[in-house]
């Protein structure tokens, strides 16, 4: 809490603010830094500039103030650079940032090449308990006293729904559902959200998505299903039209780990793993250069398809 206060004095003290969040940004990082720019312009501050190294994703192109995130930083000093849903400066895709001070606000675990940079922060909010760094968002903008308006409401209601997986994942919390009930009545529209996020995949990627889910196996506790190089081709397509493909072998009864093979290249594979609790994915995927988080983890592996399969499926079953 003193270091929540510490961040609060920054906030109030400070004039120009970066806003930056990781690259390839979701509704977390995306809704967190919008929500905030606008708190920060309620409360009449100048010069703030929402940075991602990636344009913001068809799907939250709804998003209110979705078209100021900017793609590269305006030439000019900053009073305060602030990392969101990210604790890692590597992570935004950024070298370094022309700021005075340097803030976190994230719910992500801090690895131990991070722990250095972040001593040499000015200010955090690090709860790995949080469900979005937006729910941090709004803790912050409400001490601040910022009236939460229809804009806000929707970008911070987007960036919890999205990371808690519409209220289904364990990181849902009370606090995670009151905090979208008052967002509720400030004006967030639920339905027209979803619509938007969710119900909104182009045709040629639901192709894609009937070709993969054609190859979906299942044996000893493991599912998976594969897009192959060949897939994309036919469908054209590419891989962010496979985001959350992984989340269907995850469906399947009777399985405790679900694993997406996305052909980037010959021989060359993206891996995502799933977990529904029991098994560390973050542990298999370290194995082979990869990391995330217990229960979603990721890796890359070369090899043909049957190397690579047999490599991650008899680390799995050491663990499961
Ligand atoms: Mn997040």
């Amino acid at each position: 809490m003193k270091i929540f206060s510490k961040l609060l004095k920054l906030i109030k003290e400070g004039n120009s603010f970066l806003l930056v969040s990781h690259m390839n940004p979701d509704g977390d990082a995306i809704g967190a830094s919008i929500a905030l720019a606008m708190g920060l312009k309620q409360m009449g501050k100048k010069g703030i500039c929402v940075l991602n190294c990636n344009t913001v994703p068809e799907n939250l192109i709804f998003l209110p103030g979705a078209k100021t995130v900017r793609q590269a930083p305006p030439k000019k000093r900053f009073d305060v650079v602030i990392l969101l849903d990210c604790n890692d400066p590597g992570r935004t895709g950024f070298k370094e940032f022309n700021a005075e001070k340097t803030a976190i606000i994230d719910h992500h675990v801090m690895s131990e090449e991070v722990d250095a940079f972040y001593k040499t922060t000015d200010a955090c909010l690090i709860d790995t308990g949080a469900a979005s760094a937006g729910l941090l968002v709004y803790r912050v903008l409400n001490a601040l006293k910022v009236t939460i308006d229809k804009k806000i409401a929707t970008n911070l209601y987007t960036s919890i729904h999205v990371d808690t997986g519409g209220f289904r994942y364990s990181n849902t919390s009370p606090e995670a559902l009151m905090a979208a009930a008052k967002l509720l009545e400030a004006g967030a529209s639920p339905w027209d959200i979803s619509k938007e996020v969710y119900e909104n995949i182009p045709y040629k990627s639901i192709k894609l998505l009937g070709l993969s889910l054609a190859t979906v196996e299942q044996k000893d506790g493991i599912s998976w299903i594969t897009t192959t190089k060949d897939m994309f081709d036919m469908t054209g397509t590419s891989a962010e039209d496979s985001e959350d493909f992984v989340d269907f072998p995850r469906k399947v009864r009777n399985s405790e780990v679900a694993v997406f093979f996305r052909e980037d290249s010959k021989n060359v594979y993206k891996l995502s793993l799933r977990s529904k609790g029991r098994v560390d994915v973050q542990a298999v995927a370290a194995k082979f250069g990869g990391g995330g988080h217990k229960a979603a983890a990721g890796c890359r592996l070369e090899g043909t398809l049957k190397q690579v399969q047999q490599k991650v499926f008899d680390a799995l079953k050491s663990v499961i």
